[in-house]
């Protein structure tokens, strides 16, 4: 390790004075102009990463539905996961470091996490359209080729995207190939496959409107829409030409405003789909034949897809164990639709996808979603197997479930949550099963729920537990909150700090709107 060039290098990078940060659960995000030395330093880390795992390891520049002017940063390990939580705190001590400590920072981590210095480094990076996110993702090469890292840039990418490349580089190939076309062919041969047992294939389930908030999946999904274009036609809204990034679109916008994202035409009970900024989170939505706004997000689409599933492992009759993980956002019905109708296990989790995601890992198959419409599904390696093996075998009934379970395997992004390939395993699920969107919806009606930010001097004296359901601390908090529930029917409320903005976030719901609003707010002085 050259450390005088890295101390040479830092200076160009130099941290603002006093700026302290930590690896949340998004890594670290901020405004763009205060993230040069964050990027150089990941570089870094990535590389040390890559030596310490002997494996290729992602960073991603992004800060999804942020506004525009932030950006962020992530490092993705080798399977496409999330960083080690142990290598967050490494992540938090090194963006902190002082200009003159970096070189003892630097072999402080290289000691506590015994990285073999010697050993080669691979460090592959993606970025999304923001202005600032080009320049950004230099200073992480800088990082990357001043300890003497390899890499690849692949450029513009969606966060899953790059997910995908940095698991297809450490399984030699087995997953997908590691190109933007090997993503596409992967993804829509799956699809192609799927859809073509849909015997439904009327006009009505053939297009789709695509809300893209103005990001990185307007420019994926046009250079792979060709693709598919046979089996689905997708209009693409909020295409970045014109408006601004995640500003009154995209998912987010969507899930949190619940009305549509402006600049979308829509005619009453059309499916219209919206993406956050990275493409990696989606919702659906339609107007209803009186105008009324129907939101569908991620705990409705955890239902029709684990619905889906249970329907085609019951056909080919293996006992395979299926569950579904949520977090305490989920809506309270669907929690309950999911348990006491479809009869599936369910799991809550603390908030940020890679607890989920480890979650999941637990089952044969373990469908995730946030309520916000991040999620996929994951299939243990066994359970992968014996379905393989069972659309080659079985007579023709079964091996026609096998097959189609084998093109979702495929069709899934098994690295992390994606919008692109969870839009095209829905639109598959609806067209199979011939469902219109009113008729999803209509699985069960959400519990009317509202969520505030509040703002505190310092959000992190609260703490939780219960998976974030329950507050410990400040003393007294959550024996508040149980007194303000007990005045509502089918009411739930918690409070917990965000971990991507310096806000508390109060979740409420109730049998109607108002109680559900006024027991957020009453929640929201609890905390304040
Ligand atoms: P925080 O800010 O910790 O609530 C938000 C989302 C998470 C997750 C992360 C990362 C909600 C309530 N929270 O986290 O689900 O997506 O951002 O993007 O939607
Ligand atoms: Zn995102």
């Amino acid at each position: 390790m050259d450390l005088d060039a890295v101390t040479k290098h830092s200076a160009l990078h130099a941290k603002p004075n006093g700026l302290i940060l930590q690896y949340g659960t998004a890594g670290f995000r901020m405004k763009a102009e205060h993230l040069d030395h964050v990027m150089f330093r990941m570089g870094l880390l990535a590389v040390l990463r890559s030596k310490h795992t002997k494996s290729t390891i992602g960073v991603m520049v992004t800060a999804s539905h942020n506004p525009e002017e932030d950006n962020g940063v992530k490092l993705v390990d080798p399977l496409g996961e999330m960083l080690a939580p142990s290598w967050e705190e490494h992540a938090t001590c090194l963006a902190n470091a002082e200009e003159e400590d970096m070189q003892s920072v630097l072999m402080d981590i290289s000691e506590k996490a015994v990285v073999d210095l010697q050993q080669d480094a691979f460090v592959v990076i993606g970025r999304d359209t923001r202005p600032s996110s080009q320049k950004l993702s230099q200073s992480v090469i800088d990082g990357v080729t001043v300890l003497g890292g390899q890499f690849h840039d692949y450029g513009l990418l969606t966060t899953p995207q790059l997910h995908y490349m940095v698991y297809c580089r450490n399984t030699n190939g087995q997953y997908g190939k590691a190109t933007i076309e090997g993503y596409y062919q992967k993804l829509s041969k799956a699809f192609v496959e799927l859809t073509k047992q849909a015997f439904c294939s009327g006009d009505e389930y053939r297009s789709l409107k695509v809300d893209c908030a103005n990001g990185i999946g307007a420019l994926k999904l046009r250079e792979m829409e060709h693709y598919f274009s046979q089996e689905l036609s997708v209009q693409l809204y909020n295409d970045g030409t014109t408006g601004k990034l995640n500003h009154l679109c995209g998912a987010d916008f969507v899930k949190s405003h619940q009305k549509p994202p402006q600049g979308m035409e829509m005619k009453s009970n059309e499916r219209c789909c919206s993406f956050d900024g990275d493409a990696d989170r989606i919702v659906y939505y339609y107007h209803d034949a009186d105008g009324h706004f129907h939101l569908i997000d991620g705990d409705k689409i955890a239902t029709l897809i684990s619905s889906f599933l249970k329907e085609l492992l019951l056909e080919i009759g293996e006992s395979l164990n299926i569950g579904v993980v949520q977090t305490a956002y989920a809506n309270g019905s669907s929690t309950r639709y999911l348990k006491e109708v479809m009869k599936v296990p369910v799991y809550c989790t603390k908030t940020g996808v890679k607890h989920l995601h480890h979650k999941a890992q637990e089952f044969d198959i373990g469908v995730y979603f946030e309520a916000n419409g991040h999620g996929t599904v994951l299939f243990s390696k066994a359970a992968e197997m014996k379905i393989r093996e069972l659309a080659k075998e079985l007579e023709d009934k079964k091996r026609k479930a096998a097959k189609m379970l084998e093109n979702v395997i495929d069709l899934f992004n098994q690295a992390a949550g994606d919008a692109i390939s969870d839009m095209l395993v829905i639109e598959a699920i609806l067209a199979l099963k011939g469902l219109t969107v009113q008729q999803w919806d209509a699985l069960y009606t959400d519990l009317p729920n509202r969520q505030l930010k509040v703002k505190v001097a310092d959000r992190q004296l609260i703490s939780t537990t219960d998976a974030e359901r329950q507050a410990v601390t400040p003393p007294g908090l959550q024996e508040a909150i149980n007194d303000l529930v007990k005045k509502y029917e089918l009411s739930r409320a918690f409070v917990r700090p965000s971990g991507t903005e310096d806000i508390v976030r109060v979740y409420a719901e109730a049998d109607s709107q108002e109680s559900a609003d006024s027991l957020a707010y009453e929640v929201s002085v609890a905390v304040f």
